[in-house]
């Protein structure tokens, strides 16, 4: 699949900083060391409607680390799925009397133009789950053949047995996992499977529902997690830095996704750091598909909001924050963005310097984008207050502020 047009990157005067970030597996900061090549893994959309705050909330946090690798010079190694077939799409197609197909197609054609707008980076690799079934098959035969996994009527389960580490991800106990499970599209009360949490592999063919080839595995199609563990062991293989997600992800999915991995291949950890962004909400209640209660990216640039704007409505929150929509953020965004744009627009202003380090420092701390924008604020307000002599330094806030947090001025 192709992903989108990457914005482009202002190189920045002297080298950013190593990023330590919060590991959702140890509960604590990571000093991230990822080489020339940095890799990470984000878990893509579903696409069965259109882009929510939410969503781009979790992206924006992924865009930062990104962003902040580059800063050192690494290259970065970037992949992003896209849940082309899975249940909620095929009920929402059923729903909506549309083709699941041209469902999927035209969502990721809208968040591919969100995201765009938004200059978030592209991955590298953007790859649907049915273009990634011909490598999911003999990954779920693999895990079955070494008892890993089992047969329950034609369906494949994986064993969580099968790994020694299961339950790390998440750390949770066994009552909110069953609880989450269920929840979370798992089946803990299916009769027949060795441990209620247990998550399916290959589905068999269901009457009426798209299925593919699946070897000896019988026609169907794959479970949700292997989906991701398919796609990110071949594009990056295990021990790649940063598994990253929305928090609703930490369990079952990327707890699964790391069992999968680690029992394929013996080796731990799938991941250095499994990384979760906050949940926005609005009303009280977190954004959600199924709840219906979402501002979408699209309704907003439809209405003339400019998307530098968006984008700054949503570093103003701390990545791992929970956190509300609502008109005052935008609105505080769009102040911001004012000041910001006529700091920049004069010949010269006060030394700009100690503000890229500032801003880096602050990125490179567990993503801290309020830290950064304050420190941009407080550049702006210097500049319309006193002014500067420096005549390069509006220039370098420009490229620093599209460089590090993709906002441009
Ligand atoms: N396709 C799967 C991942 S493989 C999926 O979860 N898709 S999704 O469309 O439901 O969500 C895409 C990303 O947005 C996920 O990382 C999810 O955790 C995140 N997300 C969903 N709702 C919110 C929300 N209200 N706030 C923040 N992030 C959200
Ligand atoms: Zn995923």
């Amino acid at each position: 699949m192709h992903a989108w047009p990457a914005s482009e990157v202002p190189a920045l005067p002297g080298k950013g900083r190593d990023l330590r970030i919060h590991d959702t597996a140890t509960g604590g900061s990571v000093a991230l060391d990822p080489g020339p090549v940095a890799r990470i893994y984000v878990c893509g959309i579903t696409p069965y409607d259109a882009t929510h705050i939410g969503h781009a909330a979790t992206y924006n946090a992924f865009d930062l680390v990104q962003r902040v690798w580059l800063d050192t010079k690494r290259q970065v190694h970037y992949v992003q799925n896209v849940t082309d077939v899975d249940d909620p799409l095929l009920e929402r197609a059923v729903r909506d009397n549309v083709d699941w197909v041209a469902l999927a197609e035209q969502e990721t054609a809208l968040f591919r133009e969100d995201m765009t707008a938004l200059r978030m980076l592209p991955p590298r690799h953007y790859i649907g789950a049915v273009e990634a079934i011909p490598g999911i098959v003999p990954l779920v035969e693999r895990l079955r053949d070494s008892g890993a996994a089992y047969e329950l009527e034609g369906d494949v389960y994986f064993s969580v047995e099968a790994d020694p580490h299961f339950g790390g991800v998440s750390g949770l106990d066994a009552a909110t996992m069953r609880q989450l499970s269920a929840e979370r599209g798992g089946d803990p009360d299916r009769p027949g499977k060795k441990n209620p949490l247990d998550p399916m592999l290959w589905m068999a063919a269901r009457e009426g529902e798209p299925s593919w080839d699946g070897g000896s595995l019988g026609r169907g199609r794959p479970g949700w997690h292997i989906e991701c563990v398919a796609i990110a062991l071949d594009h990056l293989g295990m021990g790649f830095d940063v598994q990253g997600g929305g928090s609703d992800l930490a369990f079952p999915h990327h707890e699964m996704g790391a069992s999968h991995a680690q029992a394929l291949t013996g080796e731990f950890p799938m991941a250095k750091a499994y990384v979760h962004a906050g949940m926005v909400a609005l009303d009280g209640e977190k954004m959600s598909k199924s709840k219906g209660n979402l501002v979408f990216v699209s309704t907003l640039r439809r209405a003339g909001v400019d998307p530098a704007a968006i984008r700054l409505a949503l570093l103003s929150h701390h990545y791992r924050a929970d956190w509300e929509w609502t008109d005052q953020v935008l609105q505080d965004a769009l102040a911001r963005l004012e000041r910001w744009r006529a700091a920049v627009s004069r010949p010269d202003g006060p030394s700009a310097e100690a503000l890229v380090e500032e801003v880096r420092e602050a990125l490179a701390n567990d993503l801290d984008a309020p830290a950064a924008l304050v420190a941009v604020d407080r550049w702006a307000a210097l500049q319309e207050e006193r002014g500067g002599t420096d005549e390069g330094a509006p220039g370098v806030v420009s490229r620093a502020v599209d460089a590090l947090m993709g906002v441009a001025l």
